[in-house]
């Protein structure tokens, strides 16, 4: 077995997923980054093996359950979880939404994560001091008009972190739930509107400085490698200029 601990980490192609990645493999985790564009994942564990970091790649889909059951099977150690993958379709009123649109964020922000975790949970418990992180939203918490799939998806989230930390409270593993709102990354609006990079910008439009991924997985790490008994059970993190979901300061 590696003696050095390894950090698994979804949805880590791009944006939050990408930059816990690069922050957790400098902390001294062995990352084993996965997503399903494998591309991408072997241009980021190159750029961390150039970094002398240890990092590697795995293309999954975590919506897969017999492939996320093959990915843990390959493992033979795990310590930390990172439940990143995930994101928003559509931006439609209940009224109006694509039930596809609302499977497909279940399938991802709920069933993967419950996949994943179910999947490594027993590498997690062996390892003697594990974490089962989840990144879940500050829909996690609120609704808003037009939210409706998304926010019904990230409370699912939230309620797997909640129930899963109740269940497993006897056994060494410790469950995260960290709470981003708005954050600024390449692809979250461009893909929740369909690519409309018009419709996307204006979400951040005049917000004088939207939270980054790199924030984000700062706050990832610092969770992460708090001592072992130390459980930040959850942690919402807005920029300073959103106070709540929809009050958002924008400078004209
Ligand atoms: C992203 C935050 O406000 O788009 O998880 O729902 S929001």
């Amino acid at each position: 077995m590696s003696t050095t601990p390894i950090a698994v980490v979804t949805g880590a192609s791009s944006g939050i997923g990408a930059a816990t990645a690069k922050r957790l493999a400098a902390a001294g985790y062995r990352v084993v980054v996965t997503a399903r564009r494998e591309e991408r994942l072997r241009e980021l564990a190159d750029h961390l093996g150039g970094l002398g970091n240890d990092a590697v790649p795995y293309a999954l889909d975590v919506s897969d359950r017999d492939a996320v059951r093959r990915f843990a099977a390959s493992l033979d150690r795990c310590d930390v979880l990172v439940n990143n993958a995930g994101g928003a379709f559509g931006m439609d009123t209940v009224a109006d939404a694509d039930p596809d649109d609302w499977r497909a964020m279940y399938e991802t922000n709920v069933l993967g994560t419950l996949h994943m975790t179910q999947e490594l949970l027993p590498l997690l418990v062996a390892s003697g001091a594990g974490t089962v992180l989840v990144v879940s939203s500050t829909a996690g918490h609120a609704t808003y008009e037009g939210g409706g799939g998304y926010v019904a998806a990230k409370h699912g989230a939230h309620v797997l972190a909640q129930t899963l930390r109740l269940e497993i409270v006897a056994e060494p593993v410790r469950v995260i739930e960290i709470a981003p709102g708005m954050v600024r990354t390449e692809e979250f609006s461009l893909t929740r509107f369909g690519g409309d990079a018009e419709r996307a910008a204006k979400v951040y439009e005049g917000v004088a400085e939207p939270l980054t991924a790199d924030d984000i997985a700062d706050t990832i790490t610092w969770a992460v490698t708090r001592p072992p008994h130390v459980n930040v059970d959850l942690l919402v993190i807005r920029p300073r200029a959103q106070a709540s979901n929809y009050k958002v300061h924008r400078e004209r």
